[in-house]
């Protein structure tokens, strides 16, 4: 009894102390944990940054930017999908919850009309349809828009149906011609045309003397490069820089991606948005200055010059005006409306199926325009690339199927003409996104 009276406390004092051990190591065994789950979980969302991955980002992106009529004519009422699996061989698998979608209101000018609608954010548009194999079917030369998802396909529709430019086109339509016949075609007519002062009512305004010389200068070989996401991480700066003439679009920046897209800057082909609308910053931006501009806008198919100038889509007669003037040394030119919708007629004779009855992308103006000026022509990543994760732009966290394969120009069939016209090897095309095309001064067309 005495002994246990004497051990008591000593067992006391020992269970105290054990507990207070026992407390300690699992505060630290708590504290380890929790810093073990946020360092994986942060990584994961990094890596999800990182590989720019195909979560949706129209919330990342300003949820406020207001998009155009060029844009997008459709919601995004896609419910969820198994994404991880649609990304195909070539992107790793990862499963992860996405967030809530929630509803937020959006402007968009649809021509001079705002119009308020409502659209579900953070949902990852590359469920609606398996991208791959669209972009297969591109690598190929064999596609179809059937392979869209629903939301670009009822874009489509709703397009051919309000026919805003009042398009009537009643030309063959063959989707069999060889390479060297659709080269030909091209050639014969795509040739460039500039407004001058030959048609009214630009001969009353004065285009004689505002107007530069006709755009002719002869490159031997050019690049074109898109602004597409994927263009992003491909370390192609330095093969784009060594052409002798580089064409790029809108408002795309060379600074800070230069690694990836080069840095010289020849031709900027700028849709009409980009002088009409301040946002843009034409007047004082560094990236408009010390080059060829070429503006275009679209104007009715029936190419009713009068009804343009009062009313153009945007309007970029006034700040075109203004910057003659202003800078009459830099080469600055507006494309006739009579060589945008020859070229839609060249994409939609080449086609079954009805494309879209708007204006062909600047990407593709771009890329006839260089045919003309140009003896070998590489253009990058307007054909997808492996790359390719849906993301809009390589300078902007915006996320949107409808910029690689459209929704307002005709895209899709715009892609697959000129991957029918060119030549490169599997390795170019699926790697570095890169095509090659002949320049009208190199096509035979004699036989
Ligand atoms: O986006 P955008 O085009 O400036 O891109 C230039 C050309 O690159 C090719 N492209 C782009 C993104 C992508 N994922 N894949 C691609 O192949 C296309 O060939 C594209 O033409 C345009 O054609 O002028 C367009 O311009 C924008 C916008 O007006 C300008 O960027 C100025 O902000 C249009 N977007 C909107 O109107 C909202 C876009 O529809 C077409």
């Amino acid at each position: 009894m005495i002994v246990l009276d004497s051990l008591l406390p000593c067992l006391r004092h020992y269970i105290r102390q054990s507990s207070q051990l026992l407390l300690l190591v699992l505060l630290v065994w708590m504290l380890l944990f929790f810093a073990v789950f946020s360092y994986f979980t942060d990584s994961q969302v990094n890596q999800l940054h990182r590989t720019t991955f195909v979560f949706n980002s129209e919330s990342q992106h300003s949820t406020h930017v207001q998009r155009s009529s060029r844009a997008i004519m459709a919601s995004h009422n896609v419910p969820w999908g198994m994404f991880a699996e649609r990304r195909g061989t070539f992107q790793r698998k990862q499963v992860f919850q996405p967030p809530r979608a929630r509803e937020e209101i959006h402007f968009r000018n649809f021509g001079k009309r705002r119009v308020e609608f409502r659209k579900n954010v953070m949902k990852p548009p590359e469920t609606e349809f398996n991208t791959w194999s669209v972009v297969r079917g591109l690598w190929k030369g064999q596609v179809s828009s059937k392979l869209l998802g629903q939301r670009l396909q009822k874009a489509k529709n709703n397009y051919i149906l309000s026919n805003e430019h009042k398009v009537f086109y009643k030309g063959q339509r063959k989707a069999n011609k060889g390479r060297q016949e659709i080269l030909c075609q091209i050639k014969e007519q795509a040739q460039l045309r500039t407004l001058n002062s030959s048609e009214q009512p630009f001969a009353h305004l004065g285009f004689q003397q505002l107007v530069p010389p006709q755009l002719q200068q002869a490159y031997r070989t050019c690049a074109v490069v898109t602004s597409a996401g994927a263009i992003l991480n491909s370390l192609l700066g330095r093969e784009i820089d060594s052409h002798d003439a580089v064409l790029r679009f809108n408002g795309a920046p060379s600074k800070g991606y230069e690694k990836d897209v080069g840095s010289k800057t020849t031709i900027r082909i700028i849709n009409s948005q980009i002088l009409a609308n301040p946002q843009h910053r034409f007047n004082s931006s560094l990236i408009y200055k010390n080059i060829t501009l070429v503006a275009w806008d679209p104007a009715p198919y029936n190419i009713d010059l009068h009804k343009w100038y009062q009313n153009p889509d945007y309007d970029l007669f006034n700040p075109y005006i203004t910057h003659r003037k202003n800078f009459p040394a830099q080469p600055f030119y507006i494309l006739h409306p009579s060589f945008i919708w020859k070229l839609w007629d060249i994409v939609q004779s080449n086609t079954l199926e009805n494309i879209q009855p708007n204006p062909p992308s600047s990407g593709f103006i771009g890329i006839v325009l260089m045919m003309n000026l140009c003896e070998e022509v590489h253009v990058y990543e307007y054909i997808p690339s492996m790359r390719e994760t849906g993301l809009c732009h390589y300078h902007e966290k915006y996320y949107d199927a409808a910029c690689t394969f459209g929704a307002y120009h005709p895209l899709l069939y715009e892609k697959l003409l000129v991957k029918r016209m060119s030549t490169s090897f599997e390795e170019d095309l699926k790697k570095k996104g890169k095509v090659t095309l002949p320049g009208f001064s190199k096509i035979n067309c004699a036989l």
